[in-house]
């Protein structure tokens, strides 16, 4: 395998499908996995499919990825709009990582508008629900091909 991909999702994505499919849609987080496996193979690459409710957990998980994977695709959720803790992890771990979003957080709520993710982040994919997180994917290869 070419790569090997973190790809972590934050709190409350573990409802996906049940909830506000208004906003979030109807695809459950282990549809997203599925999409995830399947682009990846075409890719190429290993992908490792996370999700915690837990902003240190999520910590773990980054610092882990340092020595794990070459890149990290991050929806972290409402910890997005808040954790300086991830932000921080992000700057530790010196890997490329796509801020990912189901929603177009620049269209909602102004507290959404705030990311501590994009400042340490190599690029944002937001609103085009699931179908970001194969966008995603092709874009983290497409930068990692571009660095080696
Ligand atoms: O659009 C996204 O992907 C978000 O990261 C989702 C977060 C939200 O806080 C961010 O601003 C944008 C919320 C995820 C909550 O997911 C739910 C799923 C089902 C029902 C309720 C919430």
């Amino acid at each position: 395998m070419k790569y090997s991909i973190l790809i972590l999702n934050g709190p409350n994505l573990n409802l996906l499908g049940t909830r506000q499919p208004e906003v979030y849609g109807t695809t459950t987080l282990p549809d997203i996995e599925a999409l995830c496996k399947a682009k990846a193979e075409a890719l190429g690459v290993a992908v490792t499919f996370a999700q915690s409710n837990h902003e240190g957990a999520m910590v773990d998980m980054l610092h882990a990825a340092r020595t794990d994977h070459n890149g990290v695709i991050l929806n972290a959720g409402a910890y997005t709009h808040t954790s300086v803790a991830l932000m921080d992890a992000i700057s530790s771990t010196m890997l490329p990582v796509v801020e990912l979003h189901l929603s177009n957080i620049h269209a909602r709520e102004d507290f959404r508008k705030k990311s501590f993710i994009a400042p340490v982040a190599v690029g944002q994919i937001c609103g085009f629900g699931a179908a970001g997180y194969p966008l995603a994917l092709e874009a983290l290869v497409k930068h990692l091909d571009s660095t080696v």
